[in-house]
């Protein structure tokens, strides 16, 4: 099944791993598995990761030149679109291969695998290297390790609407190969520092609830007043995730005079339609919005607050 994606690894000399801008966990640390697997068993190739844009909890960025790229086989991950990856050169590449598990929008790879029924990319990551194809091949501790960081980070510790048996069994197999210490693994990825749960507890005082819809919009006084950066503060949506009677929920936050908004829903609650016609996007459970007017901010929300009640 992954017979050409292996042909393509073995024909090329240079591979660049790709990622998407503003890199979360799941794409962090997939790069850098999918980077240290290469490594590890070709020995004889030049392997890099490209991107500038750094995730806190892992930064890691490197210098690739162009004529690097140019001849590299590119592998993107966890990027459904190439408006939404980090370094544009991913279409110089001599040959471009997608590895994603969001809705399957645009294939912009030569060769495309796509599983929206993944959790984390973390997840088709597993059962590539781990599949017929690439058995004879050494998976290190670190390669486990960090496959598993990325399902951990993307299924927030296998529990979001996209873990599946298949999400379980993948983490169940890395644990075991890569001998994991799970409790050690689930703190590094989740546990916060005593600022940030201070932070948190500020924001937890702009939630708004209107029936099964709950939201919170952090204007650029409030960012300040609790002093997060947007991004930042952004991510702290699943904090509302964790209220049994919301069926959708959403986290807005200001940028440069207009609003960036991440939507979240239960399993049956479909919200990235909704997000397309805002110009948005993403999973049927998890979505997002960029450079919304507070008007049409507004008109979303009265969408997303009658959807469900449904
Ligand atoms: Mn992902």
């Amino acid at each position: 099944m992954y017979k050409q994606l292996l042909e393509k690894i073995l024909e090329y000399e240079r591979i660049t791993v790709f990622r998407h801008q503003r890199p979360d966990g799941d794409c962090m640390f997939s790069a850098y598995a999918l980077s240290c697997f290469l490594k590890d068993n070709f020995k004889e190739k030049q392997i890099r990761i490209a991107g500038k844009e750094e995730y806190d909890l892992f930064p890691y960025t490197e210098d690739v030149p162009d004529e690097f790229i140019k001849s590299s086989l590119g592998i993107a991950v966890d990027t459904s679109t190439i408006a939404r990856v980090d370094d544009k050169r991913l279409e110089s590449c001599d040959y471009i291969i997608k590895i994603d598990h969001h809705p399957a929008i645009e294939n912009y790879g030569n060769l495309n695998y796509v599983d929206d029924k993944a959790g984390a990319v973390g997840e088709l990551l597993t059962e590539i290297l781990f599949s017929g194809d690439f058995a004879s091949y050494y998976k290190s501790k670190e390669v486990c390790k960090y496959l598993y960081c990325a399902i951990l980070a993307d299924t927030i510790n296998f529990r979001t609407s996209s873990t599946t048996a298949n999400t379980l069994k993948a983490g169940a197999l890395l644990a075991e190969k890569g001998d994991l210490v799970i409790s050690e693994l689930s703190d590094y990825i989740l546990n916060v520092s005593s600022t940030v749960f201070r932070k948190i507890t500020d924001i937890r005082k702009h939630l708004n609830i209107s029936g099964s819809f709950g939201y919170i919009i952090l204007n650029n006084e409030d960012l300040a007043d609790i002093d997060i950066p947007a991004l930042e503060a952004k991510n702290h949506i699943t904090e509302i995730g964790n209220i049994i009677d919301l069926n959708i929920w959403a986290f807005a936050v200001e940028s440069e005079g207009r609003f960036d908004c991440s939507i979240r829903s239960k399993k049956n609650y479909r919200v990235n339609d909704i997000a397309m016609k805002y110009n948005g996007g993403g999973h049927f459970n998890a979505s997002g919005v960029r450079g919304l007017s507070i008007e049409q901010l507004t008109e979303m929300f009265n969408e997303l607050h009658e959807r469900s009640s449904q």
